[in-house]
């Protein structure tokens, strides 16, 4: 491809949306897209978290989910109450796997257990096959939500 066409490809793809394989894609109740590099991921304040899951115990290091949803305009704490309690946050990855959780639940003010997206896992940071991110719930005895090789977190609205 000719430089000038390789721009107009990736100004396309900036418009767009289109996150690169090992970005971040949050997105917001009116649409509005923010997407993260793992530079930008790593910059913000990280909290570790240990879990036993099936058996397994793993400290993982990661963003509070909240931190990221912030991002798109979610509310928290007292601002989180009415119509917002039936928000959800849909957590996707890249082999198509997916987990809703309430927008309430993620809500460290309203919710103890903490939930975050990992980066790293007992020091190192996470494998191709769990990364780029892991979501990490405090409190879940299964491991069916903790999705790994997450590439998108977006919020959606219930009608009813
Ligand atoms: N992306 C993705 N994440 C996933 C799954 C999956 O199929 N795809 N399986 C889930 C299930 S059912 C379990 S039990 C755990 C297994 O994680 P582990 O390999 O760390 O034990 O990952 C969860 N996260
Ligand atoms: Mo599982």
């Amino acid at each position: 491809m000719r430089t000038t066409s390789w721009i107009a490809a990736f100004a396309l793809a900036l418009a767009s949306g289109t996150a690169a394989a090992q970005d971040l894609k949050l997105i917001g109740l009116d649409g509005q897209i923010v997407i993260l590099t793992p530079d930008q991921v790593a910059a913000m304040p990280h909290v570790t978290l240990t879990v036993t899951v099936e058996g397994k115990t793993a400290t993982y290091r990661g963003v509070p989910l909240t931190r990221l949803l912030v991002r798109v305009g979610a509310p928290t704490g007292k601002d989180l109450r009415g119509p917002a309690l039936r928000d959800v946050v849909l957590v996707s990855a890249r082999d198509g796997y997916g987990v809703a959780l309430a927008l309430a639940e993620t809500d460290p003010l309203i919710r103890g257990d903490q939930i975050i997206l990992a980066d790293a896992a007992d020091g190192a940071p996470l494998p191709d096959t769990l990364g780029p991110y892991r979501l990490v719930i405090q409190g879940d005895q299964r491991g069916a939500r903790l999705a790994r090789m997450v590439t998108q977190i977006e919020l959606r609205k219930l009608d009813r």
